[in-house]
């Protein structure tokens, strides 16, 4: 009988990643998996994301999974852009179709994973006092899931109610006739602005840096639009697969200044009315490769912003500078800047005037104290390596991946960590991850691991390790083409600039899909070059009858 505390695999997370992971690796490979989830459900980052106006600024019929054909057909999304809680429906359902849930378990957090080079194995505890061993170890923390907390003085001294977006409550929070005061202007605290406006007496925008926002033009789906998508599935996924960022349209094939003036604002103009990430990546082609190019779009989206907002000074304050267009993560909105339009909304520039202390009845800034009924932190996350860097996970010779990466992260493709065998990352630090369409990235990934373990079978290994050398080149590689990029022009989260005392590299890999994919099949095509295999079934039978 079967060690009930002994699995192939331990997937931590069951956000897409991890829900897909255990599908394909129970499912298709027939092995025994168990998934640790911090939440009291399914849904990873769509679990505790609900704040208000919290939606997806992916199209909802490719920002969903692709493996299953059935499940594309079946599924209905409402509209363009989902809502919190239908993806978070979608997740669920997909748990039950696949009958995923009776391999998870809810409301745990993995604490701790030690390797042991002896046996070849994990050994993975939980804040549930579960100890457990695994063959395999996949992390499905997310990219974005460790929230960052400002560490500003008095946080605790606050007596009117605090919110996090990233761990918004379950019950709906009411701001009817509240003084409410928002920190952060990135995606969450942009999507989140006019919803709370709309409610509250009067809404307070703390606003460190100006993001490049785009409208998002979100509509419901007619049962013809519906239509067009599942008889044009096949394509769509195929496109998704082929393309720069994981969706499923290419940019278009002309250079910014080789067309007319007059036909370059026709064409800004159409991806602007068309609304969503197509003016990112459905552009000209040099946008994010050429200053001049970037200059001239990023001028465009700041006399929309001057357009919209009626005060000439709230609108200078909102129009970012000194940075080009794509090097923060472009936010997709509804309503943000014609917020700012609203009697009871105000926006307060800390750029120059940082929060200094946090109050019992609000805050104070270097200039001036504001009195607030609740506040929220739209502060984001400690991105791609924190949800890692949480778990007290230890490789080879007890080191822990903290100190490995105690200079920034370094990987193979962004799925295994020298020094720490039989451990996959799945969307790890060194893979395109962010930079992609996320489920694409995700699908990816999980196939590949799913690959590798099935050629590992055949051979009877029980051990992978990315050698140092093969680590070496590809964090090399990483490190050149992030350093060629415009991310390390802005300070954002890409670089883990947000987080004082992270180092500052760039975390994704910017060469993009085509040629990531590539160096992945290359890998898999050559018998994994740059990894070695150990172990043996036999060894791993001795071993056990050994204890027993
Ligand atoms: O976080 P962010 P986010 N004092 O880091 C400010 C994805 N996402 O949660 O820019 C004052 O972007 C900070 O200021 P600055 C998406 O990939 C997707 O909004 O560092 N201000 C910034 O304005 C996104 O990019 C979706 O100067 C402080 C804000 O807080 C990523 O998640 C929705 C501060 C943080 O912005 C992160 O987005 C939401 C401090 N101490 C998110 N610390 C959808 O798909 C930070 N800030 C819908």
């Amino acid at each position: 009988m079967a060690d009930q505390y002994d699995f192939d695999v331990v997937v931590v997370g069951a956000g897409f990643a991890g829900l897909y992971a255990l599908y394909k690796l129970r499912n298709d490979l027939n092995m025994r998996v168990r998934v640790y989830e911090t939440g009291d459900g399914v849904g990873g980052t769509w679990y505790w994301n609900r704040y208000p106006g919290a939606r997806c600024d992916s199209e909802s019929y490719y920002y969903c999974y692709s493996f299953s054909p059935e499940l594309a057909q079946e599924w209905k999304w409402s509209g363009r852009y989902p809502e919190q809680p239908e993806i978070e429906r979608y997740l669920n359902h997909v748990a039950d179709r696949f009958d995923l849930r009776r391999d998870i378990q809810l409301s745990t957090r993995v604490t701790a994973a030690t390797f042991d080079d002896a046996a070849n194995r994990w050994e993975i505890q939980t804040d549930r006092n579960d100890t457990v061993t695994a063959r395999y170890l996949v992390t499905a923390v997310g990219c974005l899931s460790a929230p960052n907390m400002p560490d500003i003085p008095g946080m605790d001294d606050f007596e009117g109610d605090v919110y996090f977006t990233a761990t918004w409550p379950r019950e709906p929070v009411n701001f009817t006739g509240k003084r409410v005061g928002l920190v952060g202007t990135g995606s969450s605290g942009i999507q989140a602005t006019p919803e709370i406006a709309a409610q509250a007496a009067h809404l307070t925008v703390f606003q460190r840096t100006p993001n490049f926002s785009l409208p998002a033009r979100h509509r419901a789906f007619l049962s013809e639009d519906q239509a067009k998508i599942k008889a044009n599935y096949d394509e769509i996924f195929a496109l998704t697969r082929e393309s720069f960022a994981g969706f499923p349209f290419h940019p278009i094939d002309r250079k910014t200044m080789s067309v007319t003036t007059d036909e370059r604002r026709e064409i800004l103009e159409g991806l602007w009315a068309e609304g969503g990430f197509k003016f990112l990546w459905g552009g000209f082609i040099d946008l994010l490769r050429d200053d001049e190019a970037n200059e001239i779009a990023s001028e465009f989206i700041r006399s929309k912003i001057r357009e919209t907002v009626n005060d000439p000074q709230t609108a200078e304050l909102l129009c970012p500078q000194g940075y080009p267009y794509g090097a923060k993560r472009p936010p997709i909105d509804t309503d943000y800047y014609e917020t700012f339009n609203r009697e009871n909304v105000t926006l307060v520039d800390i750029s120059e005037a940082p929060i200094e202390v946090i109050t019992p009845t609000g805050l104070r800034t270097t200039m001036a104290e504001y009195e607030f009924d609740a506040i929220v932190f739209a502060t984001g996350f400690d991105a791609i390596t924190g949800a890692l860097l949480r778990i007290d996970i230890r490789g080879t010779g007890d080191v822990r991946l903290a100190d490995a990466w105690s200079d920034g992260p370094r990987t193979l493709l962004g799925l295994q960590v020298t020094g720490f065998p039989n451990m996959f990352t799945i969307t790890g630090p060194g893979s395109p991850s962010v930079l992609l369409n996320m489920p694409v990235a995700i699908e990816h990934h999980v196939d590949w691991i799913a690959d590798c373990l099935e050629y590992m079978r055949e051979r009877g290994w029980t051990r992978i390790e990315a050698t140092e050398e093969a680590q070496d080149a590809w964090a090399e590689h990483v490190a050149d083409l992030g350093e060629q990029s415009l991310f390390v022009r802005a300070n954002s989260w890409y670089v883990g600039a947000n987080i004082p005392g992270k180092p500052r590299v760039v975390l994704p890999y910017t060469g993009g899909q085509p040629m990531y994919r590539e160096r992945c099949t290359a890998v898999k095509d050559s018998g994994y070059e740059g990894f070695v295999f150990g172990g043996s079934l036999d060894q791993n039978a001795m071993l056990a009858a050994k204890k027993a």
